[in-house]
């Protein structure tokens, strides 16, 4: 009886150890795994975050600088232009990707229109950034029915709305510059 009760004895504990094994190797990987996971997604964050130069500020995946005063289009560009650091260029933001356009929008308080670094003036109709990229027509950037200036108006303007629309260049508005 008692060599009997000794037997189980050991056979329970041989397998609660052997489970408690299994147990710490599952935790252990799991452990890892999630590591490994925060790991990528500190290293994501790290990429988003520049060093922005002053008076940029890192929003999103860019560096850019929000006017606290309006001007007309040709007066922004040169003041975006001159913003840059030695050794690095700005100028008006080029804002062609959904994600960083929604960003971008939910930060700034849209108390105004906002030039961005967009035309259509080498040639009507056929609009391009800056860096000389088709600007996509239509949804999800576009306000319906814009652009709507023809020949009046060939210059980007990123609306009170979150939208896109062509305005004229003499007009005074906010601006949005951006370190390239
Ligand atoms: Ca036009
Ligand atoms: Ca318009």
């Amino acid at each position: 009886m008692l060599n009997q009760l000794r037997g189980l004895r050991n056979v329970a504990h041989s397998t609660m150890l052997n489970q408690l094994r299994g147990l710490r190797n599952v935790a252990h990987s799991t452990i890892l795994n999630q590591l490994r996971v925060s790991t990528q997604n500190t290293n994501h964050i790290r990429i988003n975050v520049h060093n922005c130069p002053e008076p940029f500020e890192a929003i999103g995946v860019g560096c850019y600088y929000i006017s606290e005063k309006s001007l007309n289009r040709a007066d922004a560009e040169a003041e975006c232009a001159s913003l840059a650091p030695d050794g690095s260029t700005s100028g008006l933001a080029v804002l062609s990707d959904c994600h960083q356009h929604g960003i971008l929008w939910n930060h700034i308080s849209l108390k105004w229109d906002y030039w961005l670094g967009g035309s259509d003036e080498a040639a009507e109709g056929d609009w391009r950034w800056s860096s000389g990229d088709e600007i996509l027509r239509g949804a999800p950037f576009w306000f319906p029915g814009q652009p709507n200036g023809s020949e009046m108006e060939n210059y980007l303007s990123l609306s009170k709305n979150g939208y896109f629309a062509d305005e004229a260049g003499t007009i005074h508005q906010g601006y949005i510059c951006q370190l390239m």
